[in-house]
């Protein structure tokens, strides 16, 4: 029966003590809530206004429009939109909030935190155009922070936010111009979305779908902005070697999970815990403090210091039926409300941090950057009074974890590559897509979904992508995926990659100083890290004088399910990358509007969305879509 629901390892263990104890998992739900609505899956669902519910029926034979008049394109354009903002909404939230931050340091108000990377700083000044010369390090995070800043306050229309500018290529940036889609102001566009999808506005639904583009293009600008400024204020990643699954929770020690997706809490978590180390084991913790993460606060933490990820965010209840857990401290988002009881079923104490995100039954924590060390010391205080009260005889942790090599950006893609070629770090990699030994590149990203196994459709296309020589990058729920599945190792280079693939992971790998093959999947960090595999695809494209579009380039989310998923989707298309969907998105209810997003959108953008459930046929589509865009290459 596990099988069904999950291919992770751990819940064979798991799940069935979930059971005895009458504790109920996302599984039990999911399984609860059948049949799910058919409207709802369609997308034909409106409940915009208090006139409505409305719903049009997909045989014909019923209503085909709301009460207020709106058909079914438009109803599922602006369902679908509402999405987008809202993803947009929580990426650019994040964002603002790391910008304050830089801002708060550049002031001397922020103790907890540094511009712990430097070089880091320079490097996104430089890419915005700022001038660093004789400039103070202070001086310079104030003003990177201002320009950043400014993508939330301009009122000016027609200049594009700072960021999207200083990272796109010349020609994608023109083309999106075009179409009127390139953001001026993130939360402008947002709220725009907002305001055009009210009862009896837009209702034109291609208007409505660009609007969706524009939103998902402020998503991305929130992107960026968060990773690279995190970078400055944490450290851009290197490559390290660390453990993923939840046999990363160790018996002997105070278990703190961090889990949401903010790194300001989650760093501030770790640096406490280290310093109050003493203070567990005098609490009868052999092994000190041990932090583990869920979900992508644990990939910010996992590919910035090796921390280990304990679960993605399917398995982030099971973190608890271990009984091990004595804290889990969590911020925004993909925290399922379910943990607070979960955690109130055993010892653990679940810890909310943000006034706009508390869970009942959960304790909280008002976490402010100005008093962080004050409160991660209260966090991680609650965790060691919480393990005084463990009951040792209901630890259960599954014996399951498995190596992996992590934190792969830009910097550490091209400082590993300039082992190779020191004067012209891209050209081994250029000249390995030209020769074909690297097939093409795909980016899994995106989450978990109980309409999946769990896992598994991750998991059967990057074998099956591997051993046809393309090069796998990760991020998000996906990466923690792999991690867990061991493909973040050497070992799985050696097992799954085809010949050539191996070869070139080989030699990069051995000549960067690793004593063998990169890993056979590259681990770029969180969701909002999806921006550092725009980065390694800007510079290879402009390295070639083409647009994005033209890249043998490919994304997947097979197991896709947040509105953060569908605003990274639809920017990934609008950025020009084909982009596949494992999971069913809730659009089929209009005809018009499917054809938007995987007809149309080719000829607009290049790239477009390609539905395919069955994850052997979506790796053999995305394989002809890379052999296509080789094939426009002349390669
Ligand atoms: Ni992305 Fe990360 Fe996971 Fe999906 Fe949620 S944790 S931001 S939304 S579920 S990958
Ligand atoms: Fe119905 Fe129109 Fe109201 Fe939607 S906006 S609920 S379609 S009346």
């Amino acid at each position: 029966m596990t099988l069904n629901l999950t291919t992770d390892p751990s819940a064979a263990t798991l799940l069935p003590i979930a059971k005895k104890e009458g504790i109920s998992t996302v599984w039990d739900r999911h399984r609860a809530m059948q049949p799910q609505c058919g409207f709802g899956q369609l997308g034909v669902c409106c409940r915009i206004c208090w006139k409505g519910p409305c719903r049009i029926d997909p045989f014909g034979d019923g209503p085909q429009r709301g009460i207020c008049g709106a058909d079914a394109d438009t109803i599922v354009a602006r369902n679908l939109i509402r999405m987008i903002a809202a993803g947009a909404a929580g990426h650019s939230e994040h964002g603002r909030h790391v910008a304050l931050a830089l801002q708060g340091v550049s002031q001397g108000k922020l103790p907890a935190y540094q511009i712990r990377d430097e070089a880091k700083l320079l490097r996104v000044a430089a890419k915005l155009k700022i001038c660093t010369e004789g400039q103070e390090i202070q001086a310079v995070a104030a003003a990177v922070a201002k320009a950043t800043l400014e993508d939330f306050q301009s009122q000016d229309h027609d200049a594009p936010c700072n960021w999207i500018e200083a990272t796109l290529t010349k020609e994608r940036l023109e083309r999106l111009q075009a179409l009127h889609v390139v953001p001026h102001n993130i939360d402008a566009v947002i709220t725009q979305i907002m305001g055009r999808t009210l009862v009896g506005c837009d209702a034109d639904p291609v208007n409505l779908i660009l609007g969706g583009i524009k939103g998902a293009l402020a998503d991305f600008n929130g992107m960026c902005l968060a990773t690279e400024i995190s970078d400055a204020l944490f450290g851009a990643p290197a490559p390290v070697v660390t453990a993923a699954n939840l046999g990363v929770i160790k018996p002997d020690a105070v278990n703190i999970a961090v889990h949401g997706h903010n790194p300001l809490l989650s760093e501030v978590v770790c640096e406490v815990a280290q310093q109050m180390d003493e203070e567990a084991r005098k609490a009868g913790a052999k092994e000190g403090i041990n932090i583990v993460g869920i979900c992508c606060t644990g990939n910010e933490v996992m590919v910035r210091h090796g921390i280990p990820l304990a679960a993605n965010y399917l398995s982030q209840e099971l973190a608890l039926v271990t009984g091990a857990v004595d804290a889990m401290v969590v911020d925004v988002q993909c925290i399922m409300p379910s943990v607070a009881e979960i955690g109130a079923c055993f010892h653990t104490a679940v810890i909310t941090t943000m006034e706009e995100n508390k869970i009942k039954g959960a304790s909280h924590v008002s976490f402010k950057e100005e008093t962080a060390l004050e409160n991660a010391r209260q966090i991680v205080e609650t965790a060691i009074e919480a393990y005084k009260r463990r009951d040792p005889r209901r630890v259960n942790i599954p014996d399951f974890k498995q190596t992996a090599i992590v934190g792969f950006g830009l910097e550490s893609v091209v400082a590993a590559l300039a082992t190779l070629n020191a004067e012209d770090p891209l050209q081994p990699l250029i000249d390995n897509i030209a020769n074909g030994n690297i097939r093409g590149i795909a980016l899994f990203a995106g989450c978990n979904s109980t309409q999946v196994a769990q896992d598994s459709s991750f998991v059967t296309m990057a074998k099956k992508l591997a051993k046809n020589n393309v090069l796998l990058l990760a991020t998000g729920c996906g990466a923690g995926s792999f991690a867990k599945h061991g493909l973040m190792t050497q070992e799985a280079t050696v097992e799954y990659a085809g010949d050539s693939l191996k070869a070139v992971l080989t030699a990069i790998g051995t000549s960067a100083g690793l004593n063998g093959p990169l890993p056979l999947v590259l681990h770029m960090g969180s969701c909002v890290d999806n921006s550092r595999a725009v980065e390694v695809a800007v510079a290879v494209a402009n390295r070639l004088g083409v647009d994005l579009d033209k890249l043998p380039l490919v994304a997947s989310a097979p197991e896709a399910m947040s509105e953060k998923a569908v605003a990274i989707g639809t920017w990934s298309v609008a950025l020009g990358i084909p982009t596949h969907l494992g999971t069913m998105p809730q659009v089929t209810g209009s005809a018009q509007v499917t054809e938007l997003l995987t007809q149309t959108a080719k000829d607009l953008l290049g790239g477009y969305f390609l539905v395919e459930l069955d994850p052997e046929l979506a790796a053999e589509k995305l394989l002809e879509v890379i052999d296509e865009r080789r094939k426009g290459l002349g390669i």
